[in-house]
């Protein structure tokens, strides 16, 4: 990345996968969620972001992966960077540069990693020097699943009520040093319907999203004592059921729809046979048809292999905990 200006910031976070989802907004202009969720930070994928704020610029100047981002995008960071210059008093416009370390077109691009890596470099761009809850509380603002890319490893986004008490907070883990999560594209490109929306549906039509407020709190306080216990196992079994819970509401809206694509069903019958001949796995799906596979180092290799041979190597791609938000 070629440096801005000698008053440049860069940032990088890393993004997540959610173990206990966050599907649901009860305040969309804040981002407010109606549940708590917990996710785990991944080493491998992450978003470098430069920000300049410029008394040259007219504008905020945007580029992503060396393009100029579309307009839509422009307008999106600049609603983001309309908040710092809100907090901060700077008025100017902002240069941005930002390059996602995704595989090419692996379709696993992330707003969490983006928007964390913004909110860390253009708040320290912009004179601030916020705590690790503040940044994750600007971060929200961006795009809800970034608040807790601010953390490394595994992070709960406690819901709150207000833009006060709503970010997330690490939460330390002892004994799950050998956990790995293997990424598996099935598509690649833009989905059909965004998670935003996608959300927005479910909270408005699914008659099922008053169940999902109930259960999702009860995965998340089983996920903790999982964490706290190391129990792998459960860790396991709770993220896959809370995944199938979170995609029983796309599948129960109306008009109804799913992230799911033919690959993604085969690919949980492929976990649930390797578990049943002893390999130990367990799958999560977010808002796309690219499917995560948790497991543990010893049967790493075993489970590539099986995936590899169903969707190519360059689709298959192990990674591990990663940090939180650093400055570059
Ligand atoms: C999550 N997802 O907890 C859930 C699970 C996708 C499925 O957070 O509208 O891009 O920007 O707050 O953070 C994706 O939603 O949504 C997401 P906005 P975001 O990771």
């Amino acid at each position: 990345m070629t440096t801005l200006s000698n008053n440049a910031v860069t940032a990088r976070a890393h993004t997540n996968i959610a173990l206990v989802k966050y599907w649901g907004k009860k305040d969309e202009n804040l981002i407010i969620p109606y549940t708590g969720s917990l996710s785990l930070t991944l080493d491998y994928f992450y978003t470098d972001t430069q920000v300049a704020f410029d008394a040259n610029l007219t504008t905020d100047d945007v580029q992503i992966d060396g393009q100029p981002a579309s307009a839509k995008t422009t307008a999106r960071v600049s609603r983001f960077l309309d908040i710092v210059r809100q907090r901060s008093g700077i008025t100017q416009s902002a240069a941005v540069r930002s390059t996602n370390h995704v595989p090419t077109a692996a379709g696993l691009a992330s707003s969490a990693s983006a928007f964390a890596a913004l909110a860390a470099a253009s708040s320290r761009a912009a004179g601030m020097d916020l705590s690790l809850t503040d940044l994750s509380r600007l971060a929200r603002r961006g795009s809800g699943s970034a608040c807790r890319s601010i953390f490394g490893g595994f992070a709960e986004w406690q819901p709150g009520t207000d833009d006060t008490n709503s970010y997330a907070i690490p939460i330390k883990s002892h004994g799950l040093a050998d956990l790995r999560v293997i990424a598996l594209t099935t598509a690649k490109g833009p989905k059909a319907i965004s998670s935003r929306q996608g959300m927005r549906l479910s909270v408005t039509t699914s008659p099922y999203y008053p169940a999902w407020i109930q259960t999702a709190q009860a995965d998340l306080v089983a996920l903790k004592a999982a964490l706290a216990a190391a129990d792998f196992s459960a860790i396991g079994k709770i993220s896959e059921l809370n995944a199938m819970r979170m995609h029983a509401l796309t599948l129960s809206a109306d008009p109804d729809f799913t992230y799911f694509n033919g690959q993604t069903l085969t690919i949980i019958d492929l976990v649930k046979s390797l578990r049943h001949s002893g390999v130990e796995c367990y799958y999560t799906i977010d808002a796309g048809p690219n499917v995560k596979v948790l497991c543990q180092s010893e049967t790493t290799e075993k489970i590539v292999t099986t995936f590899s041979k169903v969707l190519g190597d360059e689709n298959v791609i192990v990674t591990k905990p990663g940090p939180g938000v650093q400055y570059l």
